[in-house]
């Protein structure tokens, strides 16, 4: 009967890009329009700096504390964990969660800093195993542009320098990843949603096709 049907499985939606390239606004706008479409949907951002391991991290971009910067890479991957479990049973449980950044910016970020003893294989070891994402959209915007947008300046990695090498690194990654969407992100806030909207309903049509057996 009906109520013998397995829930479809929710999709893990992730939004990556700079600072101040449009993320969360676009997040709520993507929550709001899948709600509006009857589809159980949460919202998960990265640092969640709500948890003791993220009070540190904000404690860190904020410049009140200094730390290694393997320890506060290691900070950044433990708080992805802490979630890990709670994101896998909300999808299991038909709810589509969007989260704005992930490991893509944990990597990068870490890795843009040039320490020596932290390459770009070295910090992609702690993610290994967390909830792999249906979709990657990345809000792609040139560091000047991003400048200009409202707030910024005010956190540790927001300066030009930082940005520029960010964006070169997110380049690199996302040519060796599956299932990334570029989206141009310089254009107003409407032409940057339609075309969000437009890759997440291709993607959710993907995950029609390989749901689980009807009987
Ligand atoms: N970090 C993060 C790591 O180093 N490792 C990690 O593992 C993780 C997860 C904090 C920092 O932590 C680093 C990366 C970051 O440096 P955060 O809390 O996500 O990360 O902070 P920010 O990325 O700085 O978040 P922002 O809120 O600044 O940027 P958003 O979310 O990209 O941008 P948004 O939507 O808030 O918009 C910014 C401004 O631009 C305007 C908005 O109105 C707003 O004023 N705007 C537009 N203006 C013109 N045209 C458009 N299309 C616009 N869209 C938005
Ligand atoms: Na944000």
């Amino acid at each position: 009967g009906l109520s013998d049907q397995p829930t479809r499985r929710g999709a893990l939606i992730v939004v990556e890009g700079l600072d101040r390239a449009g993320k969360s606004s676009q997040c709520e706008k993507l929550c709001d329009h899948l709600s509006n479409q009857k589809q159980a949907v949460k919202y998960v951002r990265f640092p969640d700096r709500t948890t003791p391991i993220g009070k540190l991290i904000d404690s860190y971009l904020r410049g009140s504390s200094q730390l290694d910067d393997h320890s506060i890479h290691l900070l950044f991957s433990a708080n992805r964990w802490e979630l890990a479990k709670s994101i896998q049973d909300d999808i299991a449980h038909g709810i589509t969660v969007i989260v704005d950044r992930y490991s893509y910016s944990g990597v990068v970020y870490s890795a843009a800093k040039a320490n020596p003893t932290l390459s770009l294989e070295w910090a992609w070891q702690p993610e290994i195993g967390l909830p792999r994402p249906d979709i990657c959209l990345f809000l792609s915007i040139s560091a000047q542009e991003a400048a200009k947008r409202g707030g910024f300046g005010a956190e540790r990695y927001e300066n030009e320098t930082m940005q520029t090498r960010v964006r070169e690194l997110f380049r690199t990654i996302f040519e060796r990843q599956h299932d990334v969407c570029i989206v141009d992100a310089g254009g107003s806030f409407d032409q940057v949603s339609q075309e969000i909207l437009g890759a997440v309903s291709n993607c959710m049509v993907r995950l029609d096709a390989i749901g689980p057996l009807r009987t």
